[in-house]
């Protein structure tokens, strides 16, 4: 692979306006030091629906719904049918290599933020594949290491009975493989219970630089409980990610939930904290933003839209 790095950066796009990030405290900051919120898209499965990764999708998404960070959840293990990257063959990690470099090159070009999501979800302990994790990241970091628009998502969701230990006995292989080659991007790092337990992260955190930490909400499912245990750990200090979130139930499925939709987002904003939506895709489920009767990969109109998707775009060109 070869890398051509041509970052979009004038000032009319978001990466031209904040550039580089970093974490200080509990702040994603930009490059001159100021807040800086993301909020944007997650693909599904990237195995399953990587038609939608292309650049007319990504530019109506950038230029209408106002997105300025889109993520790419690329399963490590098998799902709904589809290979994973780590139990795929060669063949389907060059392909997903491939979609990933592509969407680096679009995004770059738009000027917008991409999260590289190593979506661990079905196998619940991140270390079951470490081995090709690290293998991914040093596959990978060389190419995209300078584009300065990307994140590293380590840990989608650890579940089970995975403990934070284990999950921070994972970060230390990962992260320093990362850092060898890609030293100081920011990397989310994921926690315990379905990256819910954030509290666990705050009482022992990670040691590196530029870490920031997962919690991820579907509104009909988790509510106030989960707020408070998100409000206490940024008391303590812990910098905070929504790089996942459904305004329906935790399956993915189920009714929406507007209010408490709301209540996540007055609160997540009032913290500056970034936020990403599940999911871009036409399966039929609450989820998605695209009616399963659409066959469209790019140029969406409001009928192609599903009630959650009418719902995301509401809240993404909304002004905060
Ligand atoms: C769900 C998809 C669903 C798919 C399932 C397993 O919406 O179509 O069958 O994964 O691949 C998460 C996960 C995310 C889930 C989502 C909804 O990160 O992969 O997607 N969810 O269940 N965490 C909480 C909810």
């Amino acid at each position: 692979m070869t890398t051509c790095v041509t970052i979009r950066n004038n000032t009319a796009t978001p990466f031209g306006l904040h550039g580089k990030l970093h974490v200080q405290g509990t702040q994603l900051l930009d490059e001159h030091n100021n807040p800086c919120q993301l909020r944007g898209l997650s693909t599904h499965n990237l195995s399953n629906y990587p038609e939608f990764v292309n650049e007319a999708a990504i530019t109506q998404m950038v230029d209408e719904w106002k997105i300025n960070v889109f993520r790419l959840a690329m399963y490590s293990g098998d799902a709904d049918g589809f290979q994973g990257y780590a139990t795929g063959d060669d063949a389907h990690r060059e392909f997903l290599e491939a979609l990933i470099q592509k969407a680096a090159e679009i995004t770059a070009k738009l000027g917008i933020y991409l999260i590289i999501d190593w979506h661990c979800l079905l196998d619940p302990d991140p270390n079951t594949y470490s081995d090709m994790a690290v293998h991914f990241f040093q596959k990978m970091c060389p190419v995209l290491k300078d584009y300065d628009h990307i994140i590293y998502e380590i840990c989608n969701e650890p579940n089970g009975d995975t403990t934070w230990k284990d999950i921070c006995r994972y970060a230390d292989t990962v992260i320093p493989a990362i850092k060898a080659i890609d030293k100081d991007k920011v990397i989310v790092v994921g926690t315990p219970i379905w990256s819910q337990r954030v509290d666990e992260a705050a009482a022992a955190p990670l040691s590196y630089d530029n870490l920031i930490y997962t919690l991820h909400f579907y509104a009909d499912t988790h509510k106030n409980e989960l707020r408070s245990i998100m409000e206490k750990a940024i008391q303590d200090g812990l910098p905070i990610f929504v790089t996942e979130f459904g305004i329906c139930a935790a399956d993915g499925a189920g009714a929406i939930n507007l209010e408490e939709t709301n209540l996540w987002l007055r609160t997540l904003n009032r913290h500056g904290i970034s936020y990403i939506m599940w999911n871009l895709s036409n399966k039929d489920e609450t989820s998605a933003i695209i009616v399963s009767t659409c066959n469209k990969t790019s140029g969406f109109t409001e009928e192609d839209l599903t009630p959650t998707g009418k719902e995301f775009v509401k809240l993404m060109v909304n002004t905060l």
